[in-house]
């Protein structure tokens, strides 16, 4: 790969993880070949709009606490195998840099992985390539593009699980999932659904199924809306861990549930991507930040 253009550099970061520096015009970001996991990004004089736990353990056996991890090829505890690590395999490998350019005020950085013997044997034995591609301005754009390089298909889930800050989630709202069947993963299998913007009021995780593009965390506290939109995805997960759930996880700090909330641009559970030979699957999720009136 060429020379990395000015607006761009490879540090060691914590740990000794290699991460790539963004200052853009338009937009900075943090992010590490570890899982190719975007940990950082705001608009230039913005406030971060990413959230990092203080606690994230920066080592290669485990996912960085925060940002964006890519779950892939499954969501959740794997369904048969409980000695394979939860959201798959892609967080935790070490993606390749295929290119970084400065394109207009933006800056385009694409990663790469392909299966391994370790992947093969990890209850997912295809050949893929996959390729994820971060833009990083005023807005945030990612892609995830998985193509089956085998001669049977191939089904997966995948998930960009992003950590959203906002000042405080008791004060926090999320529309565009009105009227949408959700399943309550704290509740029964049955989806269920509310014609009301999503508050938080304990533990929430929520798969929706069949959503809209465009889901709004207005950060009322915070006096600030991100909205995601997202392009090639079936399911969008909401989760924030609460009081319980954060302090029983060693990389969280006992307030963390106050300032986050995990908006997922997801295909899991029936939303599964299925690949013909050769074909490929695209999963796109563009966050932007305004100013709440
Ligand atoms: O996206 C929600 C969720 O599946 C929750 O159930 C919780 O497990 C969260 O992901 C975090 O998972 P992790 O393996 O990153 O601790």
């Amino acid at each position: 790969m060429s020379a990395l253009p000015p607006s761009i550099r490879l540090e060691s970061g914590p740990g000794g993880l290699a991460r790539l520096r963004v200052e853009g015009v338009a937009g900075e970001a943090v992010v590490y070949t570890h899982g190719a996991h975007v940990a950082q990004w705001n608009p230039v004089d913005a406030d971060p709009v990413l959230w990092l736990s203080r606690r994230s353990r920066f080592t290669r056996d485990t996912a960085i606490r925060g940002g964006v991890p890519i779950c892939f090829p499954w969501f959740g505890p794997h369904p048969g195998r409980p000695d394979l690590p939860s959201h798959g395999f892609a967080r935790l490998a070490e993606w390749s840099l295929l290119e970084a350019r400065e394109v207009d005020d933006d800056v385009v950085l694409a990663f790469r992985l392909t299966d391994t013997e370790a992947t093969r044997a990890s209850a997912w034995p295809h050949r893929f390539d996959a390729t994820y591609t971060v833009r990083v301005g005023a807005e945030l754009t990612l892609e995830l593009h998985v193509t089956n390089l085998d001669d049977h298909e191939l089904s997966y889930e995948e998930a960009l699980h992003t950590y959203l800050a906002v000042a405080d989630v008791r004060a926090t709202r999320v529309t565009g999932l009105e009227g949408t069947p959700y399943v309550d993963k704290l509740g029964g299998p049955d989806p269920v659904r509310s014609d009301e913007a999503v508050t938080f009021t304990g533990e929430t995780d929520r798969v929706y199924l069949d959503t809209g593009p465009i889901t709004i965390v207005e950060d009322v506290a915070g006096r600030r809306a991100v909205t995601v939109t997202k392009h090639g995805s079936g399911s969008t997960v909401l989760w924030n861990p609460w009081i319980e759930k954060t302090a029983a996880t060693a990389d969280l700090g006992d307030d963390d549930w106050t300032g986050m909330v995990c908006v997922e641009t997801a295909n899991v559970g029936g939303a599964e991507v299925r690949l013909a030979p050769g074909a490929s699957h695209a999963l796109t999720a563009t966050l932007a930040v305004a100013r709440l009136a």
